[in-house]
């Protein structure tokens, strides 16, 4: 299969895991999940991590999972090449993996004394691909195998991190988000 293929497929198999963080952004605000607690002398999680940007981030994805089931045929007829579905288990391994990773990425950032925004490379970039691909495997690990080839995972791990920093990029561009990363 050519390169251009193995991208597309990539990032389709992927946009339920990628939209819940910027769907989060969008929606966040109102009551931490940490709820104000501490650990260690610092915040749990930090302010940034809501019950309503979580809930939201991943019904998003969940939507996001729902519009390309209902695209994938017409689209896999029209390329000629096989775009995958995503059934219900897959859908919420990949949007509620996505945003567990955030929070996780999160408590580790407090752990390690940075501040709520605070830079973190490459755990920022990844976070929430290694958790939403890690619990679709659990999950359905032969829905897994079939999408998620090699090479289809090469793509992933490359072009995750240039898309993350693009769409935050144009985020705080248009002042829907306090820092670009
Ligand atoms: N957000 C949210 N709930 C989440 C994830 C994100 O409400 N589960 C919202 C918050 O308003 C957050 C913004 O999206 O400030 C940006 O998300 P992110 O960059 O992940 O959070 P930070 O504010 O940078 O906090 P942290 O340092 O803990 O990552
Ligand atoms: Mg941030
Ligand atoms: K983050």
């Amino acid at each position: 299969m050519n390169v251009l293929y193995v991208v597309a497929i990539a990032v389709w198999a992927m946009l339920p895991a990628y939209v819940p963080n910027n769907a989060a952004v969008l929606a966040g605000g109102g009551r931490p999940i940490d709820g104000g607690r501490t650990y260690g002398g610092r915040r749990l999680l930090g302010d940034g991590k809501t019950w309503r940007g979580t809930a939201v981030g991943v019904l998003a994805g969940l939507a996001v999972a729902g519009v390309l089931n209902w695209l994938a045929p017409t689209v896999s007829v029209t390329v000629g090449v096989a775009f995958p579905r995503f059934p219900p288990i897959v859908a919420l391994a990949l949007a509620a993996g996505a945003m567990v990773g955030d929070i996780a990425a999160s408590f580790l950032k407090r752990r390690t004394g940075r501040e709520r925004g605070a830079a973190f490379p490459v755990v920022d970039q990844l976070d929430f691909v290694v958790v939403a691909l890690l619990a679709a495997f659990l999950l359905a690990p032969g829905w897994f195998g079939r999408v998620f080839t090699l090479p289809v995972l090469v793509a992933v791990v490359v072009l995750t991190p240039a898309l993350h920093v693009l769409t935050n990029g144009v985020a705080y561009v248009l002042g829907l988000k306090d820092e670009p990363w």
